[in-house]
Order: structure tokens, then C-alpha cells, then sequence
């Protein structure tokens, strides 16, 4: 019986916070070289916690020598009704299917990112850090760049997402013009956007939130025997 206990612990310390999905995508897939790679998305790794979901975005180009680049998440909640078939930023994109959380960031004049929920029927921003963001700024809330790297760490709540859910994401890069489109898309390997201003739509991939209910239970279940050793100790 504890070594079963054991075996579970063991079990959800390694698909814990350890667990890190990684989507990969072409490189050379956008149709102009601005910026000189910084819009050419290589990988993105999505990571969550009990209170956060971390976005590690690694890019062709160097945003420390290039820094005008705009990153941005489009999300689908499975348990928010309400969709759209735009953005928080009313840029060119679309997440075919429709998004209901939307993060739109920078990392010219000092990193910063906004989040935005469609819970209520339209766009509403939920939080942001950084300079120009807006507010407010929740606890959890932060981006930072390094090399070819953009590190989004956003609370689940600002997001609407819930543990256990199966969410529809893709991340999407571009310039600072309004109207500008998503150059590079994640989840397409081909060219996303064929100028800047060309609209785009694309469907997306899932990750799912953990815990889901079933390690919850499990969790559940270890605390249990783990108390019940401290109780015989
Ligand atoms: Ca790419
Ligand atoms: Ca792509």
C-alpha cells in the first residue's frame, strides 16, 4: 500500500510542473526577413502551474539586437461561451474556431504584455505589466527577452483558463503598424500572412492545463497516505 503511495508521488513529480509541452514550427516561413528573424518563430515551449501558464518563445533573430517585434497568444476556452472571431488588438487574426483570451506584448521600450478575456461578449483587458501596458498588474505577470527568447508568464484567471481544460492556442508574431497581420504563425508551417496587412486564419493546436481531474485525484490520494505516514511516525 505506501509503496504504491510512493509510486504515485513519484508519478506526479514527474508530470508536475516538469512537464513541458514544446510545438515546433518552420523556420524561413514568413514572407518578408524585417527584423532579421525576430518574427520567425522556432518553438514555443507551454508549461502551467496551479496559478500560471508560461508561453517560452524562441525566435529565429535576436530580439536584444531587434526589438520591434510583437508577440502575441490567441486562446480558446472550451468553458467560456462566448467567442470571437477577432483579437484584443483587432489585428488581421483570426483563430478559426474563434478565441476568447487574447495576449498581445512587446518588447521595445521595455517588455510588456496585455491580456484580454471575451468572457463578457466582447474585449475587455484583464491586466498588463510593463511600460504602456495599462493595468492592472496581477500577481504572476511577467515577460522578459534574452538571446532569441520571449518568456510570457500570465496568471490562468486573466485568461479564463481552467485546470484540466484542453485549450486551443497559437502564437503569432508581428509589427507594430495596427493593422498588421500574424507574419509567422506557430501552428502553420507555411507562409501565415502573404503582406503585412493580409488577414489571417488559422486553427490552432491544444495543450492541456494540469493537473487534469484524474492527477487531482491522485494528488488527493497521495496527501492522504502521506498523512497517514506522518500520523504512524
Ligand atoms: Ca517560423
Ligand atoms: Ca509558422
Amino acid at each position: 500500500m505506501r509503496k504504491t503511495a510512493f509510486a504515485l508521488l513519484a508519478g506526479l513529480a514527474l508530470t508536475g510542473a516538469a512537464q513541458a509541452d514544446i510545438y515546433g514550427d518552420e523556420i524561413g516561413d514568413t514572407f518578408t526577413g524585417a527584423g532579421g528573424g525576430i518574427l520567425d518563430i522556432v518553438s514555443v515551449e507551454v508549461t502551467n502551474d496551479l496559478s500560471n501558464i508560461n508561453f517560452s518563445l524562441e525566435l529565429l533573430g535576436d530580439v536584444d539586437a531587434t526589438d520591434w517585434g510583437k508577440y502575441m497568444i490567441g486562446i480558446r476556452n472550451p468553458g467560456v461561451a462566448s467567442t470571437s472571431t477577432s483579437n484584443g488588438w483587432g489585428r488581421p487574426i483570426e483563430l478559426t474556431g474563434g478565441m476568447n483570451a487574447w495576449i498581445g506584448s512587446w518588447v521595445d521600450s521595455g517588455n510588456a504584455f496585455q491580456s484580454f478575456s471575451h468572457a463578457g461578449g466582447s474585449w475587455v483587458q484583464t491586466g498588463g505589466v510593463g511600460t504602456f501596458a495599462g493595468g492592472p498588474t496581477l500577481p504572476g505577470m511577467v515577460i522578459t527577452k534574452s538571446g532569441n527568447v520571449v518568456n510570457i508568464t500570465a496568471p490562468l484567471s486573466s485568461l479564463d483558463i481552467a485546470l484540466g481544460s484542453t485549450i486551443v492556442f497559437d502564437v503569432y508574431t508581428s509589427g507594430g503598424g495596427g493593422g498588421d497581420s500574424a507574419i509567422d504563425s506557430l501552428t502553420n508551417p507555411g507562409v501565415a500572412a502573404s503582406d503585412w496587412g493580409t488577414p489571417y486564419a488559422g486553427a490552432g493546436s491544444s495543450y492541456v492545463v494540469v493537473p487534469t481531474p484524474g492527477a487531482a485525484a491522485l494528488a488527493g490520494l497521495a496527501g492522504v497516505a502521506a498523512l497517514g505516514r506522518r500520523r504512524r511516525a
